[in-house]
């Protein structure tokens, strides 16, 4: 199979957002190991985001995290952005580090802790007004650790309360992203653990409340496009955090586990009317412990352009009538030539048709950009995940 001239056409629609983060240190409760050459500053991460636009074309936003990328000017930072090819997408809330949030955030007990995690996000918005940017997302950690520690029922009533206090001051181009975790920082419970309760809180808030699926917060086994397939369903898949997990919420390059199921994912995405639509946002959410940032990040947003071509390639028409009669192997043969197709020499020369490299991890490497930032910012302070 190769891909088609509509295939063709269809891949030059893909964008994938990269997050900011991912351009910073990062490691995990054992050791943040330094790289090489790692920004200092968010003007930096962007401008190392714009490398892995510039050699694929398929990630021209970068997400931003707020307080890690809180800058004097956001407009001098939209600036640098434009500048570099790039535009600033969605900004990421954080009420995670902070001692007043020890037992939560927008679900805590104490009126005034809720009410400066609700300010964090009216500062969110406020920042999204000047960088432009559409999606406020919430991932948050609240929860606890053990039966008895707190009322799950009251906090699901105050986590619904301080949602309605940010919806409303959401403006009328912009969304509220929820994203769900089945568990970590918390292990007994967590107030958004799973799809269901993105739902329910999203759904009360209104149409421009929509559900953040990460790949990686899913228990093992769990069929996480049927979740995929359901959310589009009911109008209610807002984003994706795309990454790889082999136990935890591990936040590897995306397709680095568990290929099939990211093809499987796009699958149904293709199959929902999420592909290539602005309502349901491709991002990435990784860190890069060991390896280097930015040739990762591009190797990440290939893998996802991969699993797309791939998933493009199923015969629907086959598949259709292999379903009507009944005939399991021959439709689950359709799903896997598509899948099993070597389409890597078909995307080089798609690349190359649009002025891109054909090989950009090999075009980076040979760019000197990597050299030029490790000479460049030798001895300062690198950002880091938290700085
Ligand atoms: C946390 O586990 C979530 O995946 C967040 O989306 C994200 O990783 C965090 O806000 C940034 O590190
Ligand atoms: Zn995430
Ligand atoms: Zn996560």
């Amino acid at each position: 199979m190769t891909l088609t001239d509509d295939i063709r056409a269809q891949l030059a629609l893909q964008a994938i957002e990269l997050p900011s983060w991912a351009f910073g240190n990062s490691g995990t409760r054992f050791r943040v190991f330094g790289t090489p050459g790692t920004a200092r500053d968010p003007f930096e991460k962007i401008s190392d985001a714009a490398q892995v636009h510039k050699h694929t074309g398929l990630a021209p936003t970068v997400a931003l995290h707020i307080p890690w990328d809180k800058v004097p000017s956001y407009s001098e930072l939209r600036k640098h952005a434009e500048d570099n090819g790039v535009e600033l997408g969605t900004v990421n809330s954080n009420t995670f580090q902070d001692d007043d949030y020890k037992f939560g955030s927008v679900t805590h007990w104490d009126d005034r802790i809720r009410q400066k995690a609700i300010d964090h996000h009216f500062e969110c918005i406020d920042i999204m007004n000047q960088t432009g940017s559409r999606d406020l997302k919430i991932w948050l950690a609240d929860g606890t650790n053990y039966p008895g520690q707190d009322s799950m029922r009251a906090r699901q009533d105050r986590l619904a309360d301080s949602l309605a206090k940010i919806y409303e001051r959401i403006g009328e181009g912009q969304r509220l992203v929820l994203e769900y975790k089945f568990f970590e920082p918390s292990f007994y419970h967590t107030d958004v653990p799973d799809w269901g309760t993105s739902y329910v809180q999203t759904a009360a808030l209104g149409e421009r409340a929509v559900v953040c699926l990460d790949t990686g917060h899913h228990a093992p086994g769990t069929n996480i496009e049927f979740i995929v397939m359901q959310l589009l369903r009911l109008g209610k898949l807002g984003s994706f955090d795309f990454n790889s997990r082999f136990y935890a919420d591990d936040d590897l390059i995306v397709g680095a586990a568990d290929p099939f199921q990211l093809f499987r994912i796009i699958v149904e995405v293709i199959r929902g009317g999420g592909y290539a639509n602005p309502d349901v946002a491709f991002m990435l959410d990784q860190c890069h412990n060991l390896e280097a940032k930015i040739p990762g990040q591009i190797r990440s947003v290939l893998n996802v352009q991969e699993a797309t071509a791939k998933a493009l390639l199923v015969d629907n028409e086959a598949l259709a009538a292999a379903q009507a009669a009944g005939d399991v192997l021959a439709a689950n043969a359709v799903f896997m030539d598509a899948f099993n197709t070597d389409v890597r020499a078909d995307l080089a020369a798609w690349r190359e048709s649009r002025g891109l490299p054909a090989d950009p991890m090999a075009a980076y490497a040979a760019s000197g950009y990597q050299q030029k930032i490790e000479t460049e910012r030798a001895g300062g302070t690198q950002a880091g995940w938290g700085a």
